[in-house]
């Protein structure tokens, strides 16, 4: 008999094969009851004596927490299984009888970590990694329909362009190197043959702060487009970011359910996002009674504040330049760039930095001297200003960053796999 997958299993009539793991056993007199899961779900299977020979009952009392087994059964529904589905076992072959596994309940945090490649195997991080998949899917989905060029841009690189402080350096054969922050460079000097580009990479930042929205290497989906405006480039953040949230509330409501977020709330994400000028946030601050000026960088907690009572992200443009990275457009009152962040609500915080191009070298030669920068390094990128120079504009969105709002998660190491963090890169 052809194996089939737990998923396929519900609702099917009559004797099926099956092949999993066993991420439960209970034994009781003369039944053993396991929880078989396998890529698509978890089945409950019943092993009666009598109803499987001598050998396979034997064999199924001695079954461990994730041993692997392959078993045929009868399906048929039964309202106390988990599902409404139960497998009554016929056959058992054991593959693989697992040793004492380590994850109990009641580990604290630190040991899940520890055993992330373990803990994998939990539903929510299964759920988590669906929802990931979905969005990114969905994402690339949204590129190709509207005719921009998926690209691949390097890791390893010359120069830093988020800024010195969170730069990771390696040693490149006795030179100095250093890992990516971004590659909205590349992508700029991308638009040239292609106009319209975009790429997800994995981007570093040597971020020492602790927080619940930081991780030290994360993906990171850029777009980068020629003749785009800022205002326009608003509008692709906003219609992409929809696209992935009806995305996954529409194929993926069962994991969000089980996650905690009702699928709703992402169906209801659509186009247009409110946008609020960093000028008017200031002043729905003080308003709300806090302590900030005109000047100051928004932190999670402005940010939640500015949020409060929306339940679609927010737009908030025209940043002081001084706080921005040293590549955005000046606007014309001289104090303020061409740019936007996206702010998720809920108080999950930004979840895009976008902006148009600064086109005047001399502007960002000042901006990178001030910040102690190398400008050789830059010299490739003045480049781009020096040859059909044209206005243009892109953005950054973290994708981790959209998993944890999605997903509602209290952190975002849990929107991935294998999080690095300040003091965790193992396993
Ligand atoms: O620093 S950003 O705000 N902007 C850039 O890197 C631009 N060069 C992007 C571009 O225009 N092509 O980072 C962009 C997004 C930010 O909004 C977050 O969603 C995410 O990248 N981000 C992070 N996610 C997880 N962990 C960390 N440390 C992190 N830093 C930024």
């Amino acid at each position: 008999m052809d194996f089939i997958s737990v998923k396929e299993a519900f609702g099917r009539a009559g004797e099926v094969a099956l092949r999993g793991w066993c991420s439960r056993v209970r034994t009781q007199k003369n039944i053993v009851f396991v929880v078989l899961r396998d890529g698509s779900g978890s089945i409950q299977v019943a092993f009666k004596e009598g109803d499987v020979s001598a050998d396979a009952f034997k064999r199924a009392s001695e079954l461990t927490v994730e041993s692997s087994i392959t078993l045929t059964g009868a399906v048929r529904k039964d309202d106390r299984a988990p599902g409404g589905y139960e497998v009554q076992g016929r056959t058992l072959d054991v593959v693989h009888v697992a040793e004492r596994f380590p994850i109990v309940k009641d580990k604290s945090p630190e040991f899940l970590l520890d055993v992330r490649h373990l803990w994998l195997r939990s539903e929510q991080i299964a759920n988590v990694t669906v929802v990931k998949d979905t969005l990114m899917s969905a994402a690339r989905d949204w590129f190709r329909k509207n005719e921009w060029f998926e690209t691949t841009p390097p890791i390893i690189t010359a120069s830093a362009a988020e800024g010195g402080s969170t730069i990771f350096e390696i040693d490149y054969f006795g030179d100095k190197a250093y890992l990516s922050q971004s590659a909205q460079m590349y992508l700029e000097a991308l638009i040239f043959p292609l106009e319209r580009v975009w790429a997800i990479t994995p981007s570093f930042r040597a971020e020492t702060s602790r927080t619940t929205r930081h991780l030290t290497e994360y993906w990171h989906l850029e777009a980068e487009a020629a003749w785009l405006d800022q205002e326009a480039n608003m509008r692709v953040q906003e219609s992409l970011v929809s696209a992935m949230a009806q995305a996954v509330g529409k194929q993926c409501a069962e994991q969000l359910r089980a996650l905690g977020r009702d699928p709703a709330d992402l169906l209801k994400i659509k186009p247009p996002f409110k946008r609020i000028t960093y000028d008017d946030a200031i002043e729905i601050l003080k308003k709300k009674g806090m302590d900030v000026k005109w000047g100051d960088d928004l932190r999670t907690e402005e940010e939640r504040a500015l949020v409060e009572g929306e339940e679609k992200p927010i737009f908030v443009t025209n940043y002081p330049a001084h706080i921005k990275a040293f590549y955005m457009k000046l606007n014309p009152d001289g104090k303020t760039v061409a740019c936007a962040d996206m702010i998720a609500p809920e108080g999950f915080g930004e979840i895009i930095g976008g902006s148009q191009r600064s086109e005047d070298i001399e502007y960002m030669k000042k901006r990178l001297k001030a910040e102690g920068a190398n400008l050789k390094n830059y010299e490739w990128y003045f480049d781009l200003r020096r040859f059909g120079s044209v206005p243009h504009s892109g953005f950054g969105l973290g994708i981790e960053r959209v998993v944890r709002w999605f997903c509602k998660l209290e952190h975002i190491r849990d929107a991935t796999p294998f999080p690095r963090t300040l003091n965790r890169f193992y396993p």
